[in-house]
C-alpha cells in the first residue's frame, strides 16, 4: 500500500497533518468499537426487556445496561469528540498540535482509564470475580463499584483535561503570531465547550476522587447519597452538551457546505456556544426534582435556566436550518418548502446530519416536557426518559458523528469511501428505527412503565388495562432496536471496509466556505473567554452555593446522624 501523495488527490488531512490524523484515527477507531459493544448491548437490552428474546438471565440486565450506557454515553461520544476538536483546532488553525508525546500521552491515560472501567463492568458477567461494577452510568451511590471502575473514570476526565490543555495551548500559541485575529469558528467552539466541561467535571471529580474511591476503598464507611448525587448532576447535565455541542460544531461548519451552502450567521453560531458556557451548569437540579432535601425554590431556578437554555438550541435551528435552505436555492431550490427537494438527500454525510437534525427537533421538544417541574413527576424515571436520550445522544449526537464519519473518514485515511449504497441507506435505516423505538418509549412512559429495570410488568399487574396498546409497544421497541443494530452495523462495515483498501484518489473537498456574516461582523467582547467564564461561575454559585452549603453541614459534619431540617426556605421566602 502506497502511502506518499496520490495525484491529483484533494488534499487530504492526513498528507497535510500524518500525525494528527493518527491520533484521529485511533482515537475514533476506539469509539467505534465501543459503539459496536455497546451497541450490541442496547440490542440485548431492548429484545429482553420487551420478552420478545431472552438470551441473558435477568440477573445480567444490569451489567449489560451498565456496558450500553457507559461504552455508548462515555466512551463513543467522548472519544469521537476528541478527535473532531483536535482535528478542528489543527485543521482551522492550520498548524500542528505542539507536542506529539503530549497528545499521545492523554489519549493513553483516556484509553487505560476507559479499559479499567470497561473490565471491571464486563465482569459482571463472570459470578466468582470479586469486582464489578452495576452500577449504570450515572454511578453514584447507593449503588457500589469496585475502585477500579472509578479510578477508571477519574483517568478517563483527567485525560479530557489534558486533551483540552493541548488545544487551547495550540491556541495560545496561534494568538501569539496572529495578535488581532479572531479565532476561527472552529477554534472558538473547541475553546467554549473545554471551559464549559472544566467547570462542570468539577463536581464529578470531587465526588469521584474525594468520595466514590475512599468509599470503595472501605476508607470510609458512608456517603450522603443527596450529595453525591447533587454533585453527579452538576456535571450530568452539562455532559449531555459535552456531547451535543461538537455535533452543533458540525451543524454549523460542514453542514452548510454538504448542502451546498454557506453558513449563515458566524457572529451567531459564537453566541450560541457563549450561551452554553454560561447557561449549561446552573441547571443540574432539573435531574433532582424528585429528590427531597433541596429547596423547591432552587429547583424552580434551574427549572427557569434551562428555559433560557432552549435559547441557544433554538436559534442554531434557525442558523442552521437557513443555511441549508441557503444552499438548496443556490441549487434551484424554490417555494415555502419545495426547496427541500433541492436538498442533496442522496448524499449519505449531508443525510445523516439532517435526518439527527430532524430528530433532535422531537428530542428538543420531550426535553421541555422533562424540564417543567409539574410535569416532570409525570415522566421522571419512566421509559420517556429513556425515549427522550436515544433522540438526543442517540441520534442528534450519534447519527451526526457517523454522517461527518462518512465526510472526514476519507481524508482521515486517504482513502475513498466504500460501500456507498449501504452508506446511504444507513442514515434512514437509523431514522425509521429510532421513531419507531424512541415514540413507543415515549408512549409507554406516559403509560407508567418504568425505566431500568428488567422485568417492567409488576406482580399482578398488566400494563395492558392501563394501555390497550402494550403490545403494539413492545414490539415497536424490539424491532427499532432490531433495525438500529443492522444499521450501525452498515456503518461499521464502511468504516472497516474504507479503512481496508488500498490508498487511492478520495473524491472529498475538505475546505470549508466562510459564513455569509462572517466574524468581523461580532461585536469584539464576544471572544472575550474570561468574561464568559466569570459569569459561568458567578451563575454557578448563586445556583448551586447556598444548597450545596446546607447539603454538606447537614450531610457531612454530622455523618450517620438522622437528616436536619434545612436552614434555606424556599427561595420566594427569602427573597423581599
Ligand atoms: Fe435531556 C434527561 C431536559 C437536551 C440527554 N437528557 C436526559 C437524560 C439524558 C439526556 C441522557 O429537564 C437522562 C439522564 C438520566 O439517565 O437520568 N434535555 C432537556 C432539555 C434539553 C435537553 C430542556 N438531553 C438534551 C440533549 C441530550 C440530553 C441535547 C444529549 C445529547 N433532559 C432534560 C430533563 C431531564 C433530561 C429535565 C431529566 C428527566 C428526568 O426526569 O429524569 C434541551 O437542551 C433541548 C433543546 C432543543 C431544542 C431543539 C432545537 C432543534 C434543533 C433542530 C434543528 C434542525 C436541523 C435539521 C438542523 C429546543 C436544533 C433540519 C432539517 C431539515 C431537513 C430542514
Ligand atoms: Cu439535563
Amino acid at each position: 500500500m502506497s502511502t506518499e501523495r496520490i495525484e491529483g488527490e484533494l488534499g487530504a488531512f492526513r498528507d497535510e497533518y500524518p500525525q494528527t490524523a493518527n491520533v484521529v484515527r485511533k482515537l475514533f477507531a476506539v469509539s467505534f468499537a465501543a459503539l459496536g459493544v455497546g451497541g450490541l448491548f442496547g440490542l440485548i437490552q431492548a429484545l429482553h426487556r420487551t420478552g420478545v428474546f431472552r438470551f441473558i438471565p435477568s440477573k445480567d440486565y444490569y451489567t449489560v445496561l451498565t456496558g450500553h450506557g457507559v461504552l455508548l454515553a462515555l466512551v463513543f461520544t467522548i472519544f469521537f469528540l476528541c478527535g473532531i476538536f483536535t482535528w478542528s483546532i489543527v485543521d482551522s488553525l492550520e498548524r500542528p498540535l505542539e507536542s506529539v508525546t503530549f497528545t499521545k500521552t492523554w489519549v493513553a491515560i483516556m484509553s487505560a482509564g476507559s479499559t479499567m472501567a470497561g473490565v471491571a463492568i464486563l465482569a459482571g458477567f463472570v459470578g466468582e470475580i470479586p469486582f464489578q461494577a452495576d452500577v449504570l452510568f450515572t454511578f453514584y451511590p447507593p449503588l457500589q463499584a469496585h475502585p477500579i471502575f472509578y479510578i477508571g473514570l477519574a483517568l478517563f476526565i483527567i485525560g479530557t483535561w489534558l486533551a483540552g490543555i493541548d488545544w487551547f495551548r495550540t491556541y495560545w500559541n496561534w494568538r501569539g503570531d496572529n495578535p488581532n485575529k479572531s479565532p476561527p469558528l472552529r477554534t472558538f467552539m473547541v475553546l467554549m465547550t473545554m471551559l464549559m466541561w472544566y467547570l462542570s467535571t468539577l463536581g464529578v471529580a470531587v465526588e469521584v476522587v474525594f468520595f466514590l474511591i475512599p468509599w470503595s476503598l472501605g476508607l470510609i464507611q458512608t456517603v450522603d447519597p443527596l450529595l453525591m448525587r447533587t454533585l453527579f448532576w452538576y456535571f450530568g447535565h452539562p455532559v449531555v452538551y459535552f456531547w451535543l455541542m461538537p455535533a452543533y460544531l458540525i451543524w454549523y461548519t460542514i453542514l452548510p457546505k454538504l448542502a451546498g451552502g454557506r453558513l449563515f450567521s458566524d457572529p451567531l453560531a459564537r453566541i450560541v456556544f457563549v450561551l452554553f458556557l454560561v447557561l449549561s451548569t446552573p441547571v443540574g437540579f432539573h435531574h433532582q426534582y424528585m429528590d427531597p432535601g433541596i429547596p423547591e425554590g432552587f429547583k424552580f431556578l434551574a427549572m427557569s435556566n434551562t428555559m433560557f437554555l432552549l435559547l441557544p438550541s433554538l436559534l442554531t435551528a434557525f442558523t442552521v436550518v437557513a443555511s441549508m435552505e441557503y444552499g438548496a436555492r443556490k441549487n434551484g431550490g424554490t417555494g415555502y418548502l419545495s426547496w427541500l427537494r433541492n436538498l442533496p438527500w442522496g448524499e449519505p454525510a449531508f443525510a445523516a446530519m439532517a435526518l439527527a437534525g430532524l430528530m433532535f427537533a422531537a428530542g428538543g421538544f420531550s426535553g421541555m416536557v422533562n424540564a417543567g417541574m409539574n410535569v416532570n413527576y409525570l415522566v421522571h424515571n419512566t421509559l420517556w426518559v429513556p425515549g427522550h436520550f436515544h433522540l438526543t445522544v442517540g441520534t442528534a449526537v450519534a447519527l451526526t458523528f457517523m454522517g461527518v464519519t462518512y465526510w472526514l473518514w476519507p481524508q482521515l485515511t486517504g482513502k475513498r469511501l466504500q460501500h456507498r449504497t449501504l452508506a446511504t441507506i444507513q442514515p434512514y435505516l437509523w431514522f425509521v428505527g429510532m421513531t419507531l423505538m424512541s415514540n413507543a418509549m415515549h408512549r409507554g412512559g406516559l403509560a407508567g412503565i418504568p425505566r431500568r429495570t428488567a422485568e417492567p410488568q409488576y406482580e399482578n399487574f398488566e400494563f395492558e388495562a392501563l394501555f390497550g396498546t402494550i403490545g403494539e409497544i413492545r414490539w415497536q421497541i424490539a424491532l427499532g432496536g432490531i433495525l438500529l443494530t443492522l444499521s450501525l452495523t452498515l456503518f461499521l462495515i464502511v468504516v472497516v471496509g474504507t479503512w481496508l483498501v488500498d490508498r487511492s484518489a478520495i473524491a472529498v473537498d475538505g475546505d470549508l466556505p466562510p459564513a455569509l456574516s462572517g466574524p468581523e461582523e461580532a461585536p469584539k467582547a464576544i471572544n472575550n473567554l474570561r468574561l464568559w467564564l466569570v459569569i459561568a461561575v458567578v451563575l454557578v454559585a448563586l445556583a448551586y452555593g447556598p444548597p450545596l452549603y446546607t447539603m454538606i453541614q447537614d450531610g457531612l459534619f454530622y455523618p450517620g446522624q438522622p437528616p436536619q431540617p434545612t436552614a434555606l426556605e424556599p427561595l420566594w421566602e427569602v427573597l423581599p
